[in-house]
Formats: C-alpha cells, structure tokens, sequence
C-alpha cells in the first residue's frame, strides 16, 4: 500500500464515496448556490457523481468522434504539468470525476411558460450556476490535495479552447462526452445530454491520480436515453425550438447558436425587457424543459436501457 493509499484509506475506505459526499455536501451547503436575485433560493439540486478510468479506450475514440483535437485525460495531466513548471512522470492511473448539476424545479418551471426567450431565472442560473460550477471544481481539488493527490479543471487551464468546426463550436474538452464515459448519460435528438436526474442542467469534471474503480456504463450506445432513437415517439423538443434548430436530422449548431448569440438578443431588447435580462450572456435552454427527458431518462426508455 502506498503513503496515498493509506492516508486515503484512514480517511475513507472508499475514495469514490467519499468524493461524491464531498461533492453532495459542497453543493447542498456554499453560499455560491444560491440566486441572490430570487430570495437565495438554490441554483442546483443534489449532483450526480461519475468516475471514468483515464485510460479508457473511449477517450481516444473521441479524437476520431469529436476530433483530433479533443484531449485525452493523460494528455491533460502532462500539459498541466508543463504548463506549471512541475517535473512530473506520467502516474501510474488517472481517474476523471465528472459531476451533473440538476436545475432546480422552480428555474425549470420558469422556462417552461416561455416559448422565445429564456427566463431571467434561467439566465441567472448561467451566469451564477457557472461561477458555482468553477467554485466546485477548485474546491474538488483542494480535497484532492489533501488526500495527496493532484486534481486539475481542464476548462480552468490555459489550454483549454474552444474550436471552430464546419458543423459549429467545439472544444478541446466536451463535458458531455466525459458524463457519456463516466456513465452519467446520452445524447439526444437535441444534442442535449439526458441523465437519470434530466436533461436541465449543467456538468463539469476534474481529471485526478487518485485511483478509482470505474463502473461500466449502463446504457446501449450514445443515443439510448432518447426517445426518439428509441422508437420515434417523440419530437417534443423539435416543437420547443424557436430557431427551428432541431429537426429529425437532429441539433443544427450553427442556427442555434446564431439564434442564441443574435436573434434572441435582439427579441429580448424588441420586448422592452431591460438590458440586464441579457447581463453577461444569455442562455437560451427551451430545449431542455417542458419534454419528457426535463427532469428524468423517460420511463419508457429506463426500462429497457440495460447493454
Ligand atoms: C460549444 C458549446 C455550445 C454550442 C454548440 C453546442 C454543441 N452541441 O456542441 C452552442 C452555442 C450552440 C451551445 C448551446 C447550448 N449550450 Co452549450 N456548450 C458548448 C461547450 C462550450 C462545448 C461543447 C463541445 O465541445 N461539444 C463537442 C461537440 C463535438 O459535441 P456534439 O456535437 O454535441 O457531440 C455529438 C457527437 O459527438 C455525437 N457522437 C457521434 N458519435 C458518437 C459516439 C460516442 C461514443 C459519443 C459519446 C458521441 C457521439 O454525439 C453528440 C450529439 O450528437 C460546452 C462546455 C464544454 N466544454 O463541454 C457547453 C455545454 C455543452 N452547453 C450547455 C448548455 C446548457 C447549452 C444551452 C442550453 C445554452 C444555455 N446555457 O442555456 C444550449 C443548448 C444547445 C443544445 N441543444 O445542446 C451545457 C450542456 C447542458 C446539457 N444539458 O446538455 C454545457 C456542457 C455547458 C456546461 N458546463 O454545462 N453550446
Ligand atoms: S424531447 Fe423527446 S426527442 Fe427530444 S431529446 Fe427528449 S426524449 Fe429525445
Ligand atoms: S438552445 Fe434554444 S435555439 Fe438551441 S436548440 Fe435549444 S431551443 Fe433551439
């Protein structure tokens, strides 16, 4: 047993339960989660936690999915390394913890009445639930390094970028595509991802060498937590689109965001809604409320999305 092993072990038996509490209860209890604009209520319900091996094959196979340019977790443990001076050998394993943040109940009821634009619930939870989103990250290392572990948040460093694609924006670390490996979810017809806790939220991950056990992910393929590649029977977010962005060839990047970046900005001013509506940036989101994959994997798909 290593010096790591063994102080992990004194203070957990389990390294994975002990982060995803760490998790659990840096949420439930920072003032960062909070709306100050909505009477503090929450921004975020109860994470969901994953673990990915670093070494998973999946992580290549998304150089050739995403592109060559989207890194692999140990490429991001040697450029953090170099990018601060530290002369460290590749470790022996590394493990990505990836983490969904579920929109509160509230926020996505706020969006649900709007059919243009966002609400400015939704829009405050962008703004806020992002800079709680980073907070988490840090904090997530700190408890790293005090199990003698490093941690780093790729979106964090300076390497992480995003791409310009013929077929829309990317970037050198998607943190749907961690969840997918770490088993938290699927895509959709929306791009959108659909967790066991919904598709109304947002995600991030830290890349660790603390080793953990990764479980095998519980579902088919890529697309299994969709109704629509299930059997069809639904188009729901198709109707939810107000740029037409989403049709059965699936999610058009380039009109969403131009919608989201351009068209909305100019209907929310149109609407006599105040500059702060927009704030720093807007999200746009109706998407991913008012459908049956909001807040859940649709029942109908649950049930048979066992490999
Ligand atoms: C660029 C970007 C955008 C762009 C492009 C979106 C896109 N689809 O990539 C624009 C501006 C349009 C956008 C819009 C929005 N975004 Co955005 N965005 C990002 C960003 C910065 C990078 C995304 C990225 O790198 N994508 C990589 C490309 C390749 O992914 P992709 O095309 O979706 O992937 C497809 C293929 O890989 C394919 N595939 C094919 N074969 C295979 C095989 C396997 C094994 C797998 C796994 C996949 C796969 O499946 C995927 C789906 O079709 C991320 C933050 C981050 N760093 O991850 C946030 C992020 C994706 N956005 C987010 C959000 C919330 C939004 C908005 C709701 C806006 C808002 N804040 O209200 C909308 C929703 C749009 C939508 N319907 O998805 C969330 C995701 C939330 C969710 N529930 O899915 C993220 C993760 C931010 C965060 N930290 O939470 N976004
Ligand atoms: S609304 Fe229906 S079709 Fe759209 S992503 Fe959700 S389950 Fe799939
Ligand atoms: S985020 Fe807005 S514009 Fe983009 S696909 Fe969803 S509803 Fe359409």
């Amino acid at each position: 047993m290593t010096m790591v092993d063994a102080k992990m072990k004194a203070r957990n038996p389990d390294a994975a339960v002990f982060l995803e509490n760490a998790i659990k209860k840096y949420v439930a209890t920072t003032p960062g989660n909070r709306l100050p604009a909505f009477d503090n209520d929450p921004i975020y319900d109860e994470p969901l936690v994953g673990f990915a091996d670093g070494d998973d094959p999946i992580f290549s196979e998304y150089k050739r999915v995403i592109g060559p340019y989207h890194l692999t977790p140990r490429e991001v443990v040697d450029m953090h390394s170099r990018e601060k001076g530290l002369n460290r050998t590749q470790p022996r394993k590394i493990t990505v913890i990836s983490f969904v943040l579920p929109i509160t109940y509230a926020t996505r009821l706020s969006l649900r009445k709007e059919t243009l634009i966002p609400s400015l619930r939704w829009n405050h939870t962008r703004w806020y639930g992002e800079e709680l989103l980073d907070q988490l990250s840090e904090h997530l290392v700190t408890a790293l390094g005090e199990l003698g572990c490093d941690g780093v948040v790729p979106h964090k460093t300076g390497f992480y970028k995003g791409i310009e694609t013929s077929q829309g924006r990317s970037s050198n670390w998607s943190q749907r595509h961690i969840a997918y490996a770490a088993g938290l979810g699927t895509f959709s017809l929306n791009d959108g991802f659909i967790t066991p806790k919904g598709m109304a939220m947002r995600c991030g991950s830290v890349v660790t060498t603390i080793p953990i056990q990764a479980r095998p992910r519980p579902y088919k393929n890529h697309l299994a937590n969709c109704l629509f590649y299930l059997d069809k029977s639904c188009r729901v977010c198709i109707d939810r689109c107000p740029a037409g962005a989403v049709t059965e060839a699936g999610h058009d990047k380039v009109k969403c965001r131009d919608f989201l970046q351009n068209e909305q900005k100019a209907l929310i001013k149109q609407m006599g809604k105040e500059e702060g509506y927009i704030g720093r940036y807007h999200g746009c989101g109706l998407c991913q409320v008012k459908v049956p994959c909001e807040s859940r994997i649709p029942p109908k798909v649950a049930g048979r999305n066992l490999k």
